[in-house]
């Protein structure tokens, strides 16, 4: 299987690529569901919902505090190498993902529309002002009008960036192949995109139970390995 999906992508005039959290895992942030995932031992609602933002701010920030200071001693693995060499080929045209630790754009990508925000930059809940990262984590408060500041990242009950829906679900629907990788595709609307791809869709996951309906290929394993094995 391995094999054929490197025929389709070194004969697809455009390929794009989906991840999810476990597309990091390999770089040492937990994802959200496996076992080891962060919603094992943290309610999403209390941390990651629009609601979490007014009722329980503290917990929120913490939440936050703690995920932005790991990423500190975090770098991308082999797997988003590859995929930032695969775009300077030309055998990569776009990836989405629904990360917010801007691995892929560290490792190179340029190409990157994220899907759920990223935890490293900051603004404020009220007036939107930007904050620095470092004004976060010292526990302040917004600079301009007092109120809370938080990531930009798009929680629970928020709608996803348009700019970068729009332009996700019109790569995809365009896509010869599309690689989904390291998602449960369990959030919405994310979980609609591979639904609406005409291509190739392949999937590259370490659990591949329910949600592989459609696929074209299924490659059980983890994102750095298989992606090492395609060979193009
Ligand atoms: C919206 C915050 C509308 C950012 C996140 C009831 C039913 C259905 C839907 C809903 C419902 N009630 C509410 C909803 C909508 C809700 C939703 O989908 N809820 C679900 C969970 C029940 N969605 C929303 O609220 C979205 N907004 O719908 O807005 C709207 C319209 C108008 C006006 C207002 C609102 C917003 C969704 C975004 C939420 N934000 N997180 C953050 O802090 O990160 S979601 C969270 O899940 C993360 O962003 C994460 O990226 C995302 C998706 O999860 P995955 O990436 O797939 O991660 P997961 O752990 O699930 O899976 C990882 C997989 O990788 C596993 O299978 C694992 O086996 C595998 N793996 C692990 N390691 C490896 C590996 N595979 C390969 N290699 C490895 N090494």
């Amino acid at each position: 299987m391995i094999q054929t999906v490197a025929s389709w992508l070194k004969h697809s005039a455009s390929t794009v690529i989906l991840t999810g959290a476990g597309m990091s895992t390999e770089s040492g942030i937990p994802d959200f569901r496996s076992k080891a995932g962060w919603w094992k031992s943290v309610d999403p609602r209390t941390v990651a919902s629009v609601e979490s933002l007014t009722q329980n701010y503290e917990l929120f920030r913490e939440f936050y505090q703690l995920r932005i200071k790991a990423l500190e001693q975090v770098k991308p693995h082999k797997g988003h190498e590859i995929l930032a060499e695969w775009e300077q080929q030309g055998l990569v045209g776009f990836v989405a993902t629904q990360n917010v630790d801007r691995l892929h754009q560290l490792a190179g990508n340029k190409q990157v529309a994220e899907l759920h925000g990223n935890i490293l930059t900051i603004r404020c809940e009220k007036c939107e002002k930007p904050h620095s990262k470092e004004h976060f984590m010292n526990n302040a408060v917004c600079t301009y009008c007092m109120h809370h500041l938080r990531p930009n990242v798009v929680l629970f009950g928020e709608s996803l960036p348009q700019e970068a829906w729009n332009q996700a679900l019109n790569e995809i629907q365009q896509a010869d192949v599309i690689l989904v990788i390291g998602t449960s595709l369990e959030v919405y609307p994310v979980n609609q995109l591979p639904m609406m791809a005409k291509g190739k869709l392949v999937y590259i996951n370490l659990e591949v139970e329910s949600q592989t309906q459609g696929f074209d290929a299924i490659i059980q394993g983890t994102a750095g390995e298989v992606l090492a094995q395609i060979d193009v």
